[in-house]
């Protein structure tokens, strides 16, 4: 087995970048955020944040250079309305946001959680500033959901991974109008026995369309007898047909290290949400939430990435 030279995420050196103490009012974690590149060069988080009852909302938090000097809104930004939606009577997790230039709108996909389980509601907006509610679109058991950024085929494409117990795989799904959702089509499944990423896997965050394919970033859970282990690995899509994989990578590329990552409300979790991709269009910037406790930074050249993948593609080791 090759030794890695150096390693294909590069954290931030003064990681975490964001945590509840840096929040303007009383919360008990910021984590898992979206994240989004605005047309003026800002880098806009829309943070989970998760208050003293456990109940999460989103927060934006905005920064001309993506790393510090973070203006963070003084009050929720898109909090539960359980009244018109029974759907977020416990909480909006999750967001992942994509820029649709076609509605000249944002996408916002998050996990809707209620006493019927979480389920994939999805929210338009021009500003992240008011939202409008298309409620939930996916039923529970259902999340890890994300909307293409344009039409496949003349119809929008929702990634996500609805839960079959006891295995739970990354589903596309395929609409005209957004509200109704069919052509369901698997598009890649956890692995099983002692992998990495088996029995559970799901989007991490939205994919980047590359000249060869969407890349996708996606998380697997190992369960081990102390618990379980979030990590993320990369998968290569096919552009027009994106149910179908044409890479899969063998090991994982990131996975809880650092102390802020292996120990908080829930130990050994990495789980990101949202990239912005740097004006050289190679390095990513990738948002994770760190032990379901703080925010983390970390970055990469998309071309190593694209490259890692050809030199571990288990697809083309039968594996
Ligand atoms: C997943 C999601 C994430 C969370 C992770 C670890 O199922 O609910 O929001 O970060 O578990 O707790």
């Amino acid at each position: 087995m090759k030794k890695r030279p150096t390693p294909l995420l590069q954290r931030y050196k003064s990681n975490p970048i964001l945590s509840a103490s840096d929040w303007p009012y009383e919360v008990n974690s910021v984590f898992n955020p979206g994240a989004i590149l605005l047309s003026d060069g800002t880098t806009l988080l829309l943070c989970r944040v998760e208050d003293r009852r456990g109940i999460s909302h989103l927060c934006a938090a905005r920064s001309t250079n993506g790393v510090d000097n973070w203006q963070i809104d003084g009050r929720p930004t898109l909090f539960p309305d359980p009244e018109h939606h029974p759907e977020e009577l416990w909480g909006i997790e999750d967001p992942r946001i994509t820029h649709i230039p076609e509605l000249d709108q944002y996408a916002v996909a998050c996990t809707a959680y209620s006493p019927e389980g979480p389920g994939v509601a999805l929210y338009l907006t021009k500003d992240f500033a008011s939202f409008e509610r298309y409620g939930l679109i996916m039923q529970p058991e259902d999340k890890d959901a994300c909307l293409l950024p344009r039409r496949i085929k003349d119809q929008w494409a929702l990634i996500h991974r609805p839960t079959s117990a006891p295995s739970a795989n990354m589903w596309i799904s395929y609409s005209h109008g957004l509200h109704n959702w069919g052509s369901h089509k698997l598009m890649l499944e956890a692995r099983k026995g002692a992998w990495w990423d088996a029995h559970k896997i799901g989007l991490s965050p939205p994919p980047v369309e590359t000249n060869r394919g969407w890349l996708v970033l996606y998380h697997g859970v190992k369960r081990t007898a102390a618990g379980s282990i979030y990590r993320v690995g990369l998968a290569l899509f096919d552009l027009e047909t994106p149910e179908r994989c044409l890479k899969r990578g063998d090991e994982w590329i990131f996975g809880p290290e650092e102390n802020y990552e292996r120990r908080g409300d829930v130990d050994n979790v990495v789980f990101p949400c949202g990239y912005t991709l740097a004006s050289d269009g190679d390095t990513l910037n990738l948002y994770y939430g760190a032990a379901d406790t703080s925010i983390g930074l970390s970055s990469a050249s998309l071309a190593a990435l694209l490259d890692w993948l050809d030199e571990h593609d288990s697809l083309k080791a039968n594996l």
